[in-house]
């Protein structure tokens, strides 16, 4: 079946990436389980894998996650018990291409996220062909998690910076609040004229901001799926597969 052919060619080039990023999972392995509609399909194949037999523990980067993680029977364990992880599968908003540079958080769960794929000796990160960029912030807004008190002061500082920050609301126009309790202010990246790096810099020196959704130099490997097959790249090579 070709792209052309295929009745919904982005869900199965998501599934194609999942099934692939839930094959690298090995027995014994402690793995972190990301959040966003790849995640979810990530966390069914790792799912239908421990019903098969394979011995795993997991921690999830947000609630709805850590829910369908539990209801597919995933043993899960949380950092008291588990410092450190093996493997994080996550999805991105954004991919950039060459350095793996992401942008995350458009699923609300950055900073769950953040923690865990730094508690990870690798992430890895699934993806549909739409997420590769040539530059950060090209298409998607950087999501950047605050501290309710006193968000308006915090905001003020983040135009300062040239953010253009805007409140992310819910339907009914109230705050989207995260599992952590936060707000969250999507930024304009390219507007504040800073690369990636200051603009984290510059995030991380501002008081009230709880963390930020540029994942730089944090990805191991990125797979991106299609209907075809699966391309894996890396930070410093790319190759590719025809994995059907
Ligand atoms: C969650 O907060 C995000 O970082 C997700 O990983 C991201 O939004 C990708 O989601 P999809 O797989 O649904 O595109």
């Amino acid at each position: 079946m070709t792209t052309l052919d295929h009745p919904d060619p982005a869900e199965a080039a998501k599934r194609k990436a999942a099934e692939w990023a839930a094959s690298q999972v090995e027995d014994g392995m402690a793995v972190g389980l990301g959040t966003g509609s790849t995640s979810a399909l990530v966390i069914e194949e790792v799912g239908r894998r421990v019903s098969a037999g394979l011995r795993i523990t997991a921690i999830a980067t947000s609630e709805a996650s850590h829910s369908e993680a539990v209801s597919l029977g995933i043993p899960m364990t949380d950092f008291a018990h588990q410092p450190h992880l093996d493997l994080t599968i996550d999805g991105a908003d954004e991919v950039e291409e060459g350095t793996l540079h992401l942008i995350k958080g458009h699923g609300g769960a950055l900073l769950r996220e953040k923690i865990v794929a730094t508690a990870s000796s690798k992430l890895l990160i699934a993806v549909d062909p739409r997420k590769l960029v040539k530059t950060l912030g090209s298409v998607f807004l950087l999501p950047v998690e605050v501290v309710p008190f006193g968000w308006e002061t915090t905001a003020a500082r983040l135009r300062d910076h040239g953010f253009a920050p805007e409140l992310r609301v819910n339907d009914d126009g109230r705050p989207y609040i995260t599992d952590g309790q936060h707000y969250i202010l999507h930024c304009d990246l390219p507007k504040s004229g800073l690369t990636p790096e200051q603009a984290a810099a510059a995030l991380k020196q501002t008081v009230g901001v709880v963390e930020h959704g540029l994942f730089l130099g944090m990805a191991s490997r990125v797979v991106i799926g299609s209907v075809d097959g699966i391309q894996i790249l890396e930070a410093t090579r790319t190759s590719s597969s025809s994995l059907k």
